[in-house]
């Protein structure tokens, strides 16, 4: 009798617990057995002999279509992002929901839901950003969000026109302490930073290198510091994202042994890029162009010893795709002059995982169940989709990324689904990719060919 949809056999599984030889059984979408012998029981069967079974990645930390300032636009929309992330082993992304100033958060939401729906090749599920903490949003429109299931929001240290003062920290973190939201914050000193720029350009420096030195590990650990004193004083747990360097690791180190509860990310930038590729030919550093920015080998080190030890809870690509030759990218009017109006961010929701696998994996930094662990376990307990999302378990959303450990890929761009125009990865060689991706028992990608439909993504409810 054939009561399984698709049975996954042969296979070796890993959740962020465990490694396991067994098949896998799927009906309406959710794990419904795991055993052996399943092939005789299902419609279709998908041989994973020698491969890795594991959770779809979750993405827990990207930027799509947020508007990035005057003439600048982002290269993914909804569709491009999410074809990306899913040929990247991913099944769920998190996007933010960016509130420009004076606009009310249902329609900040409602925009974004807009540009979602039925364009989505993954699951979604938003945070908000809040730039602009008014009474009547912290005292009105946030806990009505939160209430509606947007659970968790970025705030920022850095960028004029976005970040929040202590003042404004401290008002915030009240509220979402209160409500039970997940406040996510990116760490950097807005005034030195302004600061430093404006001597580079009084000095004449304007080239895209500038950008990483007006942006030094004293800028981001002391934000680091201050973010999680701050924190500490209202008494609730944050997130520290995008962590760039042992400095700021120290401080969350620090912070925990007093008692704090905090949850720390790294990204791919930090592992394989430095701040010398910020020093390419013509303008091209420009393609490297992040905040943080990517720093030395000595913090490459400390941040692989945070995957491994267990520092670093997440690991998230914080993928901002702008293309490099274009007049409303890297290279619009402004930027191709001047580092300051280089718009901040890189592409990489499609590499985030075959990095981590081929460079941790592979080369022996973390083990298997890691690897799960800061690429989906980790991210469905933080925001509230566990144990719905990010392992393999009877109950669980059939979300599965069948990995071939050994198969030899050089990133070029040409060969990635997102939108921008370059990776920063471009040459990279890499061993392990994912070759089959299931989303909701859906077959999405099999043996590296799209078979998914635009809008088999849905949006999930927190
Ligand atoms: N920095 C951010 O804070 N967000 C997106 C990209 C970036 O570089
Ligand atoms: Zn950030
Ligand atoms: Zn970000």
């Amino acid at each position: 009798m054939t009561n399984l949809e698709i049975a996954i056999t042969g296979g070796t599984v890993a959740t962020a617990s465990d490694t396991f030889q067994c098949d896998i059984g799927i009906r309406d979408g959710k794990i419904v057995a795991l055993g052996h012998d399943l092939a005789q029981h299902a419609a279709d069967v998908i041989d994973a002999s020698g491969k890795f079974v594991l959770p779809g990645g979750i993405d827990s930390h990207v930027h799509i279509a947020q508007p990035s300032g005057e003439g600048i636009v982002m290269a993914d929309d909804f569709e491009s992002a999410t074809l990306s992330a899913l040929f990247g082993g991913n099944t769920t992304i998190m996007p933010f929901c960016l509130q420009e100033r004076g606009q009310s958060l249902r329609k900040t939401l409602s925009e974004y839901h807009s540009l979602a729906d039925h364009k989505c090749y993954t699951d979604v599920s938003f945070h908000l950003i809040i730039c602009d903490p008014t009474p009547e949003l912290l005292g009105q429109e946030l806990p009505a969000a939160v209430h509606d299931g947007y659970k968790s929001f970025k705030v920022f240290m850095t960028y004029d026109n976005l970040r929040l003062n202590d003042a404004e920290l401290l008002a915030t973190f009240d509220v979402a302490r209160d409500l039970g939201a997940t406040v996510m914050v990116h760490c950097e000193n807005e005034d030195a930073i302004r600061f430093l720029i404006e001597k580079h350009e009084a000095a004449n420096k304007l080239r895209p290198s500038s950008h990483a030195s007006t942006r030094p590990v004293a800028a981001e650990r002391e934000a680091t510091h201050r973010a999680v004193s701050l924190a500490e004083i209202v008494d609730i747990p944050v997130v520290i994202v995008h962590v760039s360097n042992g400095q700021a690791i120290d401080e969350i180190t620090q912070g925990r042994k007093r008692g704090s509860s905090i949850t720390a990310e790294t990204c791919p930038q930090y592992l394989v890029l430095t701040s010398a590729d910020l020093e390419g030919m013509d303008w091209e550093g420009a393609k490297f162009v992040c905040s943080p920015p990517p720093r030395d080998t000595a913090d490459q080190i400390a941040c692989w010893r945070g995957l491994k030890d267990g520092t670093f809870d997440l690991f998230s690509s914080d993928h901002c795709p702008f293309k490099y030759n274009s007049p409303d990218g890297k290279l619009n009017p402004r930027g191709a002059k001047n580092f300051r109006h280089i718009p901040n961010g890189i592409p990489g929701v499609e590499t985030r995982m075959p990095i981590l696998f081929s460079e941790g994996v592979n080369k022996g930094r973390i083990d298997l169940n890691r690897f799960v662990a800061l690429t989906a376990t980790n991210h469905a307990r933080t925001y509230g989709l566990y144990p719905r999302k990010g392992t393999i378990a009877i109950g669980s959303d059939a979300d599965i990324a069948i990995w071939d450990p050994d198969l030899e890929v050089t990133v070029r761009h040409a060969d990635l689904h997102d939108g921008a125009d370059y990776s920063p990865y471009e040459g990279l060689e890499l061993r392990g990719w994912p070759v089959t991706v299931l989303l909701r028992g859906k077959v999405m990608i099999r043996d590296r060919k799209l078979e998914a439909q635009l809008g088999d993504g849905q949006y999930l409810p927190r």
